[in-house]
């Protein structure tokens, strides 16, 4: 019996184990591919790489959350998902070579990892109950079952001539240093069979899970298909036509929607069908909760505003800030029907706490959102229903706070509530419980390295501070003094504001430095802060070089 094992051994050679990896492989390209139609008809969300994925972005600390979408920005969801799958990728492999020995060790690893994602699209916040497990239980099943076939046709190779004494011939051993006999017959064959056809289905099983996922939300995308906005009743004014300047390379004053910048948790879009979404208000001090559909709020006074949005993951001079026209219900109106009373006047609720279909989770002060600025229930975005993406049906908007304390998309839940009794989502996670905007500014052009030719450059960029107003931008050339910069017209106090510098640049290296100084007197701080907790600081500086 122990020569037996150490024959066995001597056989599963470096070709056996190669075939292993490219069943583990296999088998875990059929889980993936499986749990990818189960989620089709579950949910999208409730896919394997989607619910380890979103858990490890509620897991990932704010520091390295931060580093991410620094550096991979909005495709920092790609990057996490290729991640997860290469990480995969490299189990399965040595899933398959350890299947070769202990086939039934192996076909449990790749159960393993359907508990794992089975357990993580449970634990995510909108976890639709037992059924979100089943993408990745079946799955892996599928994957398990593979990987025990497969194996199997190379074991059996081994097994044949052990267990038939007298049929095995004397070149046996020999073949032991090549490794498998893979000349015997139907093995190689049955083997060879077995994995084309498993990728084969495979292919085809993943292929029609990801069109299903993709073109699910067809009632959503019908729902928003048919909105139309009535005309505000409080339009915004025409943005003042100098408040845009012509300057090549300068942010445009108003922000298409397709260049708008997107920063969230969601791995998939949440596609909400507007003529079922509802929206409920409730919770402390609420004298009259209440629940409002779609149409029950185009039904309502709209306001049309213009409104600089800015993520607090936002660098000095980076990219995470827009401008867009927003359409929608003024939210003060709205809370003071159902009884809300900001704590200034007695209410007992100092938080608003949004909750979005995906379980975000967004905490904003009651005063600031009912002290007469325009914080809103947003409906449309520069003259459209909002896109999937920035929140569709209905998101808030609430001028002079940053995103994450503020402007909750998909939000289906507002609870009045205490900053001491609920931290939401960010706020567990290190970032501060309050987070007005800072007054920032960014040149836009030149660019970081640019090689303009000496003569008249223009320096031109963006400045906000919402809901102060910016009242004066400053441009440095290296060391010298802070000169004035040119404004462009203001448009409102709640939205950015454009300014150019014409720059007599002569030949040589330049850091040219900008800084803003809002309406209440402040000049931005050139003390440097990282993102976390409340926002970044600082001067934001180009290095240019003048041919
Ligand atoms: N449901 C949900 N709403 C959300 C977020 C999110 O992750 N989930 N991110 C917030 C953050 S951090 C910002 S900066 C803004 C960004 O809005 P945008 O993607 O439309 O630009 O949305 C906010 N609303
Ligand atoms: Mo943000």
């Amino acid at each position: 019996m122990r020569d037996e094992e150490k024959d066995r051994r001597a056989r599963i050679g470096v070709p056996r184990l190669a075939l292993g990896a490219l069943s583990g492989a296999l088998a875990g390209f059929a889980a993936l591919a499986v749990a990818e139609l189960v989620a089709a008809a579950v949910r999208p969300q409730a896919g394997p790489v989607v619910a380890v994925g979103g858990a490890s972005i509620d897991a990932t600390p704010a520091p390295v959350k931060d580093w991410a979408i620094r550096h991979f920005g909005t495709d920092d969801k790609l990057v996490l998902q290729l991640g997860i799958l290469a990480v995969l990728a490299v189990l399965a492999l040595v899933l398959g070579v350890l299947a070769v020995r202990f086939r039934r060790v192996g076909a449990a690893g790749v159960l393993l990892f359907g508990v794992v994602g089975a357990a993580a699209a449970l634990g995510r916040p909108d976890s639709t109950g037992l059924v979100d497990a089943l993408p990745s239980v079946v799955g892996a099943l599928a994957g398990a079952l593979l990987l025990y076939a497969l194996v199997g046709r190379l074991t059996a190779a081994v097994r044949a001539p052990v267990t038939v004494p007298g049929s095995v011939p004397e070149e046996a051993p020999e073949e032991a240093g090549e490794g498998p006999p893979l000349s015997e017959g139907w093995d190689r064959r049955g083997f060879v069979l077995a994995a084309a056809s498993a990728a084969a289905a495979s292919a085809v099983v993943g292929v029609a899970g990801r069109s299903l996922n993709t073109s699910r939300g067809q009632g959503a995308i019908a729902s928003r298909r048919t909105v139309v906005l009535p005309s505000p009743r409080s339009p915004a004014a025409p943005v003042p036509r100098r408040a845009g300047l012509r300057v090549p390379g300068i942010s445009p004053f108003l922000t298409p929607t397709g260049d708008f910048y997107r920063v969230d948790t969601a791995l998939v879009v949440p596609k909400v069908d507007a003529t079922s979404w509802r929206l409920r208000v409730h919770g402390k001090g609420v004298r009259r909760p209440a629940t409002y559909s779609f149409d029950d709020l185009l039904r309502r006074e709209l306001i049309e505003r213009d409104i600089t949005l800015t993520c607090v993951s936002n660098e000095v001079g980076g990219p995470y800030v827009g401008n867009a026209r927003w359409t929608g219900v003024r939210l003060a109106d709205l809370l003071a029907e159902c009884g809300v009373k900001p704590p200034s006047r007695g209410g007992p609720a100092d938080q608003l706490v949004a909750r979005s279909v995906d379980g975000m989770t967004i905490g904003s002060p009651v005063e600031d959102v009912m002290d007469g600025r325009d914080a809103m229930l947003a409906l449309g975005m520069n003259g459209e229903p909002l896109p999937f993406q920035h929140g569709f049906p209905v998101r808030m908007v609430v001028p002079g706070l940053y995103g994450y304390v503020s402007a909750c998309k998909w939000i289906e839940d507002i609870e009045l509530t205490t900053f001491d009794s609920y931290d939401p989502y960010w706020v567990k996670r290190g970032w501060a419980r309050r987070a007005p905007i800072k007054t920032e500014s960014r040149i836009d052009t030149p660019k970081p390295f640019a090689r303009p030719g000496s003569g008249t450059v223009m320096v031109a960029g963006v400045a906000w501070a919402q809901h102060r107003g910016i009242d004066k931008v400053e441009v440095r050339v290296d060391d010298g003094p802070w000169q004035t910069a040119h404004l462009a017209a203001e448009d409102t106090r709640d939205t950015w504001r454009q300014w150019s510098f014409p720059w007599r640049a002569v030949k040589g290296g330049h850091t040219l430095t900008v800084r803003a100084t809002d309406r209440a007197g402040t000049v931005q701080t050139d003390r440097r802060t990282r993102t976390i907790p409340d926002g970044a600081s600082g001067w934001h500086s180009v290095v240019v070089s003048v041919e």
